[in-house]
């Protein structure tokens, strides 16, 4: 009797386990795995946007789609991202568009002085004016969202409290934030954020000019002890996908991707200027960090120094002969007057 019923026992066990591999089986086998490179550390913002991508695409794709996810530079470093993903180095690359300047110029109209006042309208109005215009310097990949930091302010080891004092100051910046910092007197000093680390350590730069939610995601400010609030310029980023991997892809995955593009930006945008919220406070509280504001005359001067920036982005533009992939006369029109960015600005 007892010998009977462990038989039986083994012979369940067997069938179980047997329909247990072949399910893994089947599921394995039907399971696509995409690689995401990003280039700054894990509990950055860029970082913190994509596990959250993960996670929903995963969610919507019922386990169909595994994104293993590569921070900090792991599979592909800041620079090489764009032509990385191109060839296919990484499925899937999140790209900072100042980090090389010239090549993504429609789109980098987003860092020029135009008021966007948070990343939330930074990032809606990046992406409409990606969709409006759909540029060339994005022809060979798949766009899967966009986003942006929110405006920069200074971060510095010596107070900023007018103009003169930046003089000659090496602040690290790239992009149009570094040619907001020229106008303004000081040095800019490029190079992407995750080098800041090292920069500031070893005293290459005295401060930086971008976004403060870096005060706590880097520990910035156990370096840096004063910010000056200037909210002028802001960085462009894109979540862009190799071309070949996307058209491997089942149409519903490639469905539940478009559906998360916008949504994407406004999350990502939302969580940033939660984040900065936040790294204001714990600077000011935990890191005894001053929080400088300008006068409303001093401020009208420092944006007097920087619109020639934009008329100069408009003058480039047409120089480079800048035009739309999909383009009617009237959006080309628009697009030539420089109307076109304050309207997508306006609209989000
Ligand atoms: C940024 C880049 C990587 C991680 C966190 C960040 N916060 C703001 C930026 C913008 C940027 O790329 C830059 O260079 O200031």
């Amino acid at each position: 009797m007892i010998k009977r019923t462990m038989l039986l026992g083994t012979m369940l066990i067997f069938v179980i386990v047997t329909c247990l591999s072949l399910f893994a089986t089947v599921a394995v086998a039907g399971k696509i795995t995409l690689n995401y490179a990003n280039f700054p550390p894990a509990p950055t913002f860029p970082c913190v946007q994509m596990e959250r991508w993960k996670i929903e695409l995963e969610k919507r794709t019922n386990g169909q789609v595994e994104v293993k996810t590569f921070p900090g530079g792991t599979l592909l470093g800041a620079k090489e991202m764009m032509d990385g993903v191109i060839a296919g180095q990484a499925d899937i690359g999140n790209i900072c568009m100042a980090y090389q300047p010239g090549r993504f110029i429609v789109t980098n109209a987003t860092s020029l002085p135009l008021g966007i006042p948070d990343a939330r309208s930074g990032s809606v109005a990046l992406l409409k004016l990606y969709e409006k215009y759909q540029p060339e310097a994005f022809k060979d990949v798949v766009v899967l969202t966009m986003f942006t930091n929110a405006p920069g302010n200074i971060m510095s080891q010596q107070p900023v409290r007018k103009m003169e004092d930046l003089k000659g100051m090496d602040l690290r910046a790239s992009g149009d934030s570094a040619t907001i910092l020229k106008a303004w007197g000081a040095n800019p000093v490029g190079m992407p954020m995750p080098a800041t680390v090292e920069a500031l350590q070893k005293g290459t730069v005295k401060g930086l000019f971008s976004s403060l939610e870096v005060m706590k995601d880097f520990k910035f400010a156990e370096n840096c002890k004063y910010i000056t609030m200037v909210d002028a310029g802001i960085y462009p980023f894109a979540v862009i996908m190799n071309k070949a991997s996307w058209a491997k892809l089942p149409a519903d995955v490639q469905q539940v991707m478009m559906d998360l593009k916008e949504e994407q930006a406004v999350w990502t945008g939302e969580y940033m200027d939660q984040q900065i919220k936040d790294a204001v406070a714990w600077s000011k509280e935990e890191q005894g960090v001053e929080v400088i504001t300008l006068s409303a005359g001093e401020k009208a001067q420092w944006d007097e120094k920087i619109i020639f920036m934009v008329d100069d982005w408009i003058e480039n533009a047409k120089a480079k002969g800048s035009r739309p992939r999909r383009s009617s006369t009237t959006s080309r029109r628009s697009f030539n007057k420089g109307h076109a960015l304050t309207e997508c600005y306006r609209k989000s």
